[in-house]
């Protein structure tokens, strides 16, 4: 009997991951099949085709990936090379010799080139250098896409990619090092209002711009993309609307801890000055957010409440 009826989500324990499982129940489909390291290391092509062989999914999500914010990218720059080449490299093959039939391999709207045109179009790929604070995670993710795309012209493998926007949400790192500055600033307002500390730094110079995108929102364009898209192209994925990281911090300062002042540290990096995707092949399926900035950073932030109360804060 062909079992290939199933949906596997790689990293189902990651913020994408866990949207994903939530979005896949919610809908009811699919029997889905979560991929995890408790059951194999990604990194490990034989161990990856093992599991591939036993459970043989009809389609894959994947979202595994070693991922953290700009300080992680500078300070493990093996791990965000070498591990994302690894498990794009060894899921990408034990799917096509498992014969799935459909595969969504996301990528990141880092991997455009730094000085690329705003808003970014799909073709800006491998136009121009990187941004030196996120190179090693660029480069491995660029490797998957260009992976996915030799799998469907050497293989004809349904294999596509998606490209996100800086996401956000439940279930996201909330460690001050490592993590993303959505959930950063959400710790650190939360934390100045209940000790009534006069002021908050926020790193860099507040005014590189950024897009954010709720979690839920992209697994709900993930599906989207699933079931609508299949073509050699990567598709980008946000809201296509940005703003300064000044102005995300006094969102979550209004929200968390009304009344402290913001101060900002240059002597830390900026990052890439902005980072706005063209949206437009997305938009043309049919698909829209639905998630405001504003509802999203007031659930996120309950959410981070709620956890902490619950003794489960993720440091
Ligand atoms: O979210 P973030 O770490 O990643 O930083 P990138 C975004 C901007 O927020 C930078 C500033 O300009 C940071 O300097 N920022 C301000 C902070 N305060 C903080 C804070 O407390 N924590 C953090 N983390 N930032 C990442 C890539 O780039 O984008 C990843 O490094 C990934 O590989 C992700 O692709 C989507 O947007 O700069």
């Amino acid at each position: 009997m062909d079992t290939r009826d199933g949906v596997a989500v790689a990293g189902p324990r990651g913020l994408v991951g866990s949207a994903l499982l939530r979005r896949l129940a919610a809908d009811g489909r699919d029997r889905v099949l979560p991929l995890g390291r408790a059951e194999a290391d990604l990194r490990d092509p034989a161990a990856t085709l093992r599991w591939f062989l036993e459970h043989r999914p009809a389609r894959v999500y994947v979202a595994a990936a070693v991922v953290g914010g700009i300080q992680a990218n500078i300070e493990r720059p093996v791990e965000f090379l070498r591990d994302n080449l690894l498990i794009a490299t060894s899921v990408l093959e034990a799917a096509r010799a498992a014969g799935v039939k459909k595969l969504l391999y996301l990528g990141s709207s880092c991997i455009y080139p730094r000085e690329a045109p705003q808003p970014i179009r799909e073709d800006a790929l491998l136009t121009g250098p990187l941004e030196p604070t996120n190179e090693p995670y660029a480069i491995a993710k660029i490797a998957g896409v260009r992976l996915a795309q030799a799998y469907r012209r050497q293989y004809g493998c349904e294999f596509i990619s998606a490209m996100p926007t800086n996401l956000y949400g439940p279930g996201d790192k909330f460690d001050l090092r490592t993590s993303h500055v959505l959930p950063a600033l959400i710790r650190r307002f939360h934390e100045a209002g209940r000790d009534g500390a006069a002021s908050v730094t926020v790193w860099g110079t507040g005014a590189p711009r950024r897009e954010f995108l709720h979690v839920d929102d992209l697994a709900d364009a993930l599906v989207c993309l699933m079931d609508r898209y299949d073509g050699d192209s990567p598709v980008n994925v946000g809201t296509g609307v940005d703003l300064t990281i000044a102005e995300l911090a006094a969102k979550v300062r209004d929200l968390a801890a009304p009344g402290t002042r913001i101060e900002f540290d240059p002597s830390r990096p900026d990052g890439v000055p902005r980072k706005l995707l063209d949206v437009s092949r997305l938009t043309a399926l049919g698909w829209r957010p639905r998630i405001s900035l504003d509802e999203g950073i007031r659930s996120t932030l309950a959410w981070y409440r709620q956890h902490l109360q619950h003794g489960q804060d993720n440091r």
